[in-house]
């Protein structure tokens, strides 16, 4: 009675009066006299956020069938049924295995149904519980709860702590070291993982930064001690990452450290630190100081520099010569400059050495050629095209394949640069006629056999073979009396037994 009554008081100084709902009694219908035939309850409740909702059978009297078919309680945690029971327990069986899984989710919903069908031989006295919501203690019970140091669990809640030295990072779960370090202008000095030489803290995410006048560049020494957590497969677990002008150095871990003396070229450099939760490794040491920038032996890419050298001081001038196939993207598009390199490490000036482009190729107009392999995003140094005539009755003249040559020009593999051509052909059948023999004794040809032969149909009747694509021959005695300036010659189809000048026919 004391714990119901202190219960009771600590429900009522909550702030919501929701809560009151949230404890009391759930019983089948007529309990306790007993429950009639197609008796139903439904009942549901959710626990507040940080509670869990459950129920206590204190008394079960339904009629028992198998599978509890006929007469039967349900219940139902967030939609999944954890327990259907009917027939007759003990207080004490109710209280050792079914009353431990009659609970929901932290801020999850219990549904209980009650259902009993139409005869019952004997009357039941009915099913009768008590729900109450408690906290949930998500530093005993949630193993994902996400504090990485100290738990505290309060009513409704639960908060993280963190011990002597570390602080609670933004996510308010994980702790963490203070270890940023901003250094502007320092040009000499010393930078270690956190607690060096002990064992540097969990969950470390640091920001060292260093910045200098623009015409030095840093150089970094790593002490030979070296010991950043690293897994047996080689991945970094814990890392060192060296951001500079130019990109990301690293990660670095395990117990190598960076080639020393590691130059950045760069007069800004970031150093970051990340650890993971678990370790005792040692971490890294390191000094910086500062250096004149150089230059970098590599101009732009796809071009030599003369003189070589591996590096290049302030004023020194050199001759940019772009690669075969590579030409400046400035006007005049020759392939060499002089740059000079600056104090600040850069050269100057500076142009890109371009692929020469052929640009697509100038196709004679007769429009037949068609060319294979290309589009307009191919014409570049040593890039290909081939060319095709689109039909038999056409024949490449000269080569039918080009390539790109490093002065921007379409050759062929026998160095001519003119385009080849389409000449038609005529009179070559493509299968060998029946007969060789002249057209006394000839045969009748088949369909399509000989397609550059023509008709004459007036003045007088006679044949004619096309000879290229403008011309056709004929006998002489054909055209003797032909007066008008035309004369029409019939291809194709043409019924050759009519005098009709219609050409359909
Ligand atoms: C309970 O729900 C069932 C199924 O949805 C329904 O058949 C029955 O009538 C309901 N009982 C009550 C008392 O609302
Ligand atoms: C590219 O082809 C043109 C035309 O044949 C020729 O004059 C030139 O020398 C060729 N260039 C090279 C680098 O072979
Ligand atoms: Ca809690």
């Amino acid at each position: 009675m004391l714990k119901l009554s202190l219960l009771l008081l600590k429900f009522l100084l909550l702030p919501y009066s929701t809560y009151s709902l949230l404890l009391g009694w759930v019983e089948s219908p007529g309990y306790p006299s007993g429950y009639l035939p197609h008796a139903s309850l439904n009942w549901s409740r959710c626990a507040p956020k940080g509670h869990t909702l459950s129920i206590r059978l204190i008394h079960l009297d339904l009629e028992d069938s198998q599978d509890c078919e006929n007469d039967a309680v349900k219940i139902f945690s967030n939609g999944n049924l954890i327990s259907i029971l009917c027939g007759k327990r003990e207080f004490e069986e109710l209280q050792t295995t079914v009353n431990p899984v009659l609970q929901s989710s932290p801020g999850g919903c219990l549904i209980l149904s009650f259902h009993s069908d139409f005869s019952n031989t004997k009357r039941h006295t009915g099913f009768r519980g008590f729900y109450t919501v408690q906290d949930f203690d998500e530093c005993e019970d949630d193993p994902d709860n996400g504090c990485t140091q100290f738990c505290h669990n309060f009513i409704g809640g639960y908060r993280c702590s963190c011990r002597h030295s570390y602080h609670l990072g933004a996510d308010k779960h994980t702790c963490t070291v203070s270890c940023n370090q901003d250094l502007p202008g320092l040009t000499r000095g010393e930078i270690s993982s956190p607690s060096w030489p002990g064992s540097y803290a969990e969950n470390a995410n640091c920001k060292y930064t260093l910045s200098v006048d623009d015409h030095l560049q840093l150089e970094l020494h790593f002490s030979d001690l070296f010991d950043v957590e690293e897994s047996p497969d080689g991945q970094c677990i814990d890392g060192l990452r060296i951001h500079t002008s130019s990109g990301t150095l690293g990660p670095y871990c395990g117990n190598t450290p960076p080639r020393s003396p590691l130059l950045t070229h760069s007069n800004q450099v970031q150093i970051t630190f990340t650890s993971d939760s678990f370790g005792t490794n040692k971490g890294f040491n390191l000094h910086f100081k500062t250096t004149d920038k150089v230059c970098p032996s590599v101009v732009t890419p796809h071009s030599t520099v003369t003189p070589e050298e591996p590096e290049y001081h302030q004023g020194q001038t050199v001759t940019v010569t772009c690669d075969d196939g590579h030409e400046l993207n400035i006007r005049s598009k020759s392939s060499q400059y002089l740059t000079t390199c600056q104090s600040t490490g850069v050269w100057a000036p500076s142009y890109i050495c371009e692929r020469v482009d052929c640009g697509f190729p100038d196709i004679p107009e007769d429009g037949i050629l068609k060319v294979m392999g290309s589009d307009n995003q191919h014409t570049q140094y040593t890039d290909q095209i081939q060319f095709h005539c689109s039909s038999n009755y056409y024949k490449l003249e000269g080569d039918d394949t080009y390539i790109c040559n490093a002065s921007g020009q379409w050759q062929s593999s026998s160095g001519k640069t003119e385009m080849p051509k389409c000449t038609e052909v005529c009179g070559m059948p493509e299968n060998e006629p029946q007969s060789t023999a002249r057209i006394l004794g000839g045969k009748i040809a088949k369909l399509g056999e000989i397609p550059w032969h023509l008709l004459i149909k007036e003045p007088s009747r006679g044949g004619a073979t096309l000879i290229n694509d403008r011309w056709a021959v004929t006998a002489a005695h054909v055209v003797e009396h032909v007066e008008q300036t035309s004369l029409s010659l019939y291809g194709g189809l043409i019924d050759g037994r009519t005098s009709s000048t219609d050409p359909n026919i």
